[in-house]
């Protein structure tokens, strides 16, 4: 890929290939300037760790220094392909401002200091809240960025160790959705469907996922099915013209909110219709007549006046879907942070079981992960679920995990679902938290309604340690900050979302005093003293493959067995596929290839909830739907959101991601190429809304919720009419304040109600009321980029555009 300037070209060029024919490899690079391949000390394994996708890749290193990346051609993967955040991500591992000791608060402020001195006071405090109070007084809230040791042991030290319930990752924010669905139709998580699928598939609908942007090796997968002899066609499921849109057959982009109402209709067409594989409902899943019962009342002309979606494209959609052979479907955030996430995204599972098209190739269901190791944190138990999918409310389950780390099972806290981290905040604004533990995320930006965040996390009474590569938002809050080693610093494997399991090698060492967080996890239990029933330390490993030998024990039996993978196997090829066992000592490309599932009653991870209201199922209800372990239909009535828009907000405001930036820039924004692309928040609107309001490109808006309000720029796109678009990569590390707002904000969650998804739990970021107001007029475009679903309708003028804020267009 020599010579394409991938920020103008982010999907660069294409390799055509046909159905069931091998994706052809292509090895992009990208080293520091000035630098050659032969200029290289040593390449060193790992994959990617700035989306979910597990592209693997070589990191470059000279002089004890990263110098740069190189895909991976073995892996199955990228093909050796990367993403334009992962050519140039890499350099903020060795930004000046990386933190490099510890930091303790004294009168006010956040002085450095040494690990014995931070670590000490951390065991003391929670030791104080343990005699005091209990367990119940401490809580972790982690992420779906670090790897699966370090999930592992900080489930282990949570759950095991101290016995709080209150354990959550981000990923209740990202994949809970996934999870939750899955639990659903399938009562286990697991991805059914592999990446391969796309190498097979004639029809690929995505619903609510901007793949081009968010994992853009997949999309150059699909990109090159698309030029290649008989293309699948694609359904695209958004409110926005994403890259996805303008390739798709179909584009439905319905009201945000929506999502159910939209997939009842797909699924009365496709009922009425009768595309429906009898032979294989009837022998796999239970649940079809409710089903069929359920969306007579979604006919299109129904669903056209809620979703505001033509009748005729919902008929065409069905039809599509009907007559696919190879029906690969994808889910992710325009359904899992909307209205009746986890309904919306069961409907899509439905859709794959009625049509028989599971564990076939090209016939999968991707409910898409997010985060690069989120799929650990789920099965590692680091989100608040039982370690290796087990069931929380089955007591054979929690004796076995007992068993594992040699503990009373009455030390597991099972009495009652795990605390999810909105209703930790709660706790916390309460006062019954009191101290919370965040490692690798930065809710001061990333959580809903953060005037109420930022003012529980500053709390005197709040106890906040965390642990992070910088001095986040949420950093400066702390009153201990534990500088941690990251990607490319320590050891460790990972999970991405078509199951596919990497291992990620140490290449140069961490900045000053850094260390990897799962050196501090274990530095933790052994200072706090945790012991199993014996008496012995309950963390019994101290490096990472010594704990990843112990997570592959726990995972033995389960549907994430990890038993037949080691170190040394991942080394030097590709990544492998779980589960991987004896059974399976190559790993397993897909799912349910025989039309059994792991829902069995006493095997299944979850016994479900009602679509509705979340209202869980218990074991004599599951038994009585679901007795001899089949795949479960489950129905929804669509409801619509809660909060809708009005006279004083009359635009629905949705949030999420441009191609060129990671969450809240900690890593992005510090590569200057990335931050050149993208550098300051935007909102999208449409021309015919812009027209009404009297906006121009550029003009200066502030837009405001119930909750409060930013200031950005407008870049009129085609969103759909009545939608306002704001990416929520921009919080205050690197502006005046630091911490919040100077005075106008800038970050989308200013704006973000307080509200989640009854099943999952999952915060709504995706549909909430707002208003927009011009403050002043333009003194140039937007700094949006041109080359994603932020371009604009209107070709900007060569004279306005600035070179170094026009991201694509240079
Ligand atoms: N470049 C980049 N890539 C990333 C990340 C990143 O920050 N930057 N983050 C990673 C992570 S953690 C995640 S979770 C994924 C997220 O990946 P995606 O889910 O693909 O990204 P989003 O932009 O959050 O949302 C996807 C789309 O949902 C649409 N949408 C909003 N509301 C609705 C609705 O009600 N209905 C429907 N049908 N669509 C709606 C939006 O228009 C948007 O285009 O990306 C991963 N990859
Ligand atoms: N409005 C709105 N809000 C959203 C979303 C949205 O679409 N709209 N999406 C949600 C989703 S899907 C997600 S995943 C979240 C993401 O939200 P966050 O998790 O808050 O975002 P990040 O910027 O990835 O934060 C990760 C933090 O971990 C630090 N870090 C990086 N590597 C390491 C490491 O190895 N060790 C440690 N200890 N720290 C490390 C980084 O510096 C950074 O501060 O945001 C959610 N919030
Ligand atoms: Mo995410």
């Amino acid at each position: 890929m020599a010579g394409t300037d991938r920020i103008a070209e982010p999907w660069g060029t294409r390799s055509p290939y046909g159905p069931g024919e091998a994706w052809p490899q292509r090895v992009d690079t990208h080293l520091a300037e000035g630098l050659s391949a032969e200029d290289v000390d040593s390449w060193i394994q790992t994959a990617s760790l700035l989306h979910s996708n597990g592209d693997a890749m070589d990191i470059a290193v000279k002089d004890g220094r990263i110098v740069g990346v190189r895909g991976r051609a073995v892996d199955r993967v990228n093909h050796g392909r990367l993403g334009v955040k992962d050519l140039y991500g890499w350099q903020a591992n060795s930004s000046p401002d990386r933190l490099t000791r510890p930091l303790i608060r004294e009168g006010g402020r956040l002085v450095e200091t040494d690990w014995d001195t931070a670590m000490n006071r951390i065991v003391q405090r929670t030791q104080e809240l343990l005699d005091e109070q209990g367990p119940s007084a401490i809580g972790f809230y982690t992420t779906g960025q670090l790897f699966a040791e370090e999930y592992y042991t900080l489930g282990v030290v949570a759950h095991g160790g101290l016995g709080t319930n209150h354990v959550d990752g981000n990923t209740r924010l990202c994949t809970a959705t996934a999870a939750a669905a899955l639990k659903e139709s399938f009562a286990s998580d697991g991805q059914p469907g592999s990446y391969t699928d796309i190498d097979h598939a004639d029809v690929i609908a995505l619903y609510g996922h901007n793949v081009a942007e968010t994992q853009s090796v997949l999309w150059m997968r699909m990109l090159d099915r698309l030029a290649g002899p008989n293309p699948p066609k694609i359904i695209c499921v958004d409110p926005r013209p994403t890259e996805v849109a303008r390739h798709a057959a179909v584009h439905l982009a319905p009201l945000p909110g929506t999502n159910v109402a939209l997939m009842n209709g797909l699924l009365h067409e496709i009922i009425a219709n009768d595309w429906v594989d009898h032979a294989y409902i009837e022998a796999h899943a239970v649940g079809f007549q409710e089903l069929a019962k359920r969306v007579q009342d979604y006919p299109p002309e129904v669903v056209a006046e809620i979703c505001d979606v033509p009748a005729d494209q919902i008929r065409e959609a069905a039809s599509i879907l009907g007559h696919a052979e190879r029906l690969l479907s994808t889910v992710l955030q325009g359904f899992y942070q909307s209205n009746q996430a986890t309904a919306a995204a069961v409907q899509v599972n439905n859709i794959n079981i009625i049509r028989g098209m599971l564990g076939k190739p090209g016939c999968g269901v991707l409910q898409m992960n997010g985060q690069p190791t989120a799929e650990n944190t789920r099965e590692c138990g680091a989100d608040g679920d039982l370690p290796a999918f087990r069931n929380w409310t089955n007591d054979a389950h929690v004796k076995d995990l007992a068993k594992v780390w040699n503990v009373d099972p009455m030390d597991i806290p099972h009495y009652s679902p795990p605390t999810h981290v909105m209703q930790m905040m709660r706790y916390a604004e309460d006062g019954s938290i009191r101290m919370l533990w965040v490692s690798g995320t930065n809710p001061a930006v990333s959580l809903p309604e953060l005037p109420r965040v930022r003012s529980i996390l500053q709390q005197e009474r709040l106890f906040l340690v965390v642990q992070d590569i910088f001095l986040s938002e949420t950093a400066q809050l702390a009153d201990v900050v534990l500088p941690a080693a990251t990607w490319g610093e320590k050891t460790g494997t990972f999970t991405n979302v078509d199951r596919t399991v990497h291992l990620s090698e140490k290449a140069v060492d961490p900045p000053g005093e850094a260390k990897a967080d799962l050196d501090i996890f274990i530095d933790y239990a052994h200072r706090l003293g945790l012991r199993d029933k014996d008496g012995a330390p309950l963390v019994k490993w101290h490096d990472a493959e010594s704990a990843f030998e112990a997570w592959k024990e726990c995972s033995r039996g389960r549907p994430c067995d990890y038993t037949g993978l080691t170190f040394e196997k991942l080394r030097g090829g590709s990544g492998i596929q779980w589960p991987c066992n004896d059974e399976h000592p190559d790993g397993t490309e897909r799912l349910y290839e025989d039309g059994r599932f792991f829902s069995a009653p006493e095997y299944c991870e979850s016994y479900g909830r009602d679509l509705v209201t979340g209202a869980p199922l218990d074991e004599t209800e599951y038994k009585a739907l679901n007795p001899s372990g089949k795949a479960i239909l489950k129905a929804a009535a669509y409801v619509p959101a809660h909060e809708i828009p009005s006279e004083d907000f009359p635009f629905i405001l949705i949030t999420g991601r441009t191609l060129y930036h990671f969450h809240t820039r900690t890593k992005t924004g510090r590569a200057p190429e990335l931050q050149a692309a993208a550098p300051d928040v935007w909102v999208e609107i449409s021309e015919g809304d812009a027209a009404v309001v009297g906006i121009s490109e550029g003009d200066l808006l502030e837009v405001a919720s119930p909750r409060g309000s930013l200031q950005a720029k407008a870049r009129i796109t085609g969103i759909r009419k009545g939608v306002v678009f704001v990416p929520f990569h921009y919080g205050y590390w690197d502006t005046e304040g630091g911490h919040e707002p100077d005075d106008a904000g800038r970050a989308a969650n200013e704006l973000t109600i307080t509200d989640w998804d009854a099943c999952s739990k999952q915060p709504i970021f995706k549909t909430a009321a707002a208003s927009v107001k011009r403050i002043a007029a333009a003194d140039g475009p937007s700094p949006a980029p041109t080359t994603t679903a932020s371009r604009p309708v209107a070709p900007l003028a060569e004279a306005e555009m600035d070179p170094m804020t026009t991201g694509g267009t240079r």
